[in-house]
């Protein structure tokens, strides 16, 4: 009995003496989670704010045909055809207009920053063929004295070239000289420009502001 007990004894010993091995506990801390960076990407909005400057010189409610330049609510036409100033004059008639007729220094920087970049002399509607010194515009209205640019010692009606001296007005690059008005010239001829826009009829005076409002509301109507 006693060898049985000691046997069994043995046994539990040897039972506990066996040593699992340890099972290692290997780290699971979680990583650091990857922070991922949001990048936003702001788009530039485009600004679609009519320019003042570009209304001031092409007032979008107004067109001209092909081949004339415009100019707040005139069509100019530059003809690099040259021929008298009668002649030259029926022809901007034919077109539905007539030679220019300068009515204020802003329409006379227009003309000569184009002009400029021609270097040519153009008739324009200015004559004295009526009665000598008596400068008429081609509409019939006087020469405002206090907006002039004829050249020095202009005009001079001088008649070594014609007899009849020079009773037509011809321009160019910059300022106004009087000629023979049977010299063939080049010549700008003016027009008004067609009305485009809803609801303007020509001859209706139109605020750039009313103008404005009226594409701004367009633009928000996608129309
Ligand atoms: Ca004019
Ligand atoms: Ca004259
Ligand atoms: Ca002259």
């Amino acid at each position: 009995m006693l060898r049985n007990l000691e046997l069994k004894q043995k046994t539990i010993k040897a039972d506990v003496t066996v040593t699992q091995p340890c099972n290692i506990i290997q780290p699971t801390t979680p990583q650091p989670t990857e922070i991922t960076t949001i990048t936003q990407s702001y788009t530039t909005i485009p600004t679609t704010t009519p320019q003042p400057s570009e209304i001031t010189t092409n007032d979008p409610c107004y067109e001209c045909e092909d081949g004339w330049k415009q100019h707040g609510e005139n069509c100019y036409f530059f003809s690099t055809r040259k021929s008298s100033w009668n002649a030259s004059r029926t022809e901007c008639r034919t077109q539905g207009g007539d030679l220019v007729k300068i009515d204020s220094s802003e329409e006379q920087n227009f003309l000569r920053t184009t002009i400029e970049q021609i270097r040519r002399y153009f008739w324009i509607g200015l004559t004295d063929s009526a009665e000598e010194g008596r400068w008429l515009w081609v509409d019939g209205s006087p020469l405002n004295e206090r907006l002039t640019f004829w050249f020095f010692h202009e005009p001079d009606d001088w008649t070594e070239e014609d007899s009849d001296g020079e009773d037509c007005a011809r321009m160019g690059p910059t300022y106004w000289f009087d000629k023979s008005c049977k010299a063939r010239e080049r010549s700008i001829c003016e027009k008004p420009a067609a009305a485009v826009c809803p609801h303007f009829s020509s001859g209706t005076t139109v605020r750039v502001e009313d103008t404005m409002s009226y594409f701004s509301k367009a633009n928000a109507a996608n129309i």
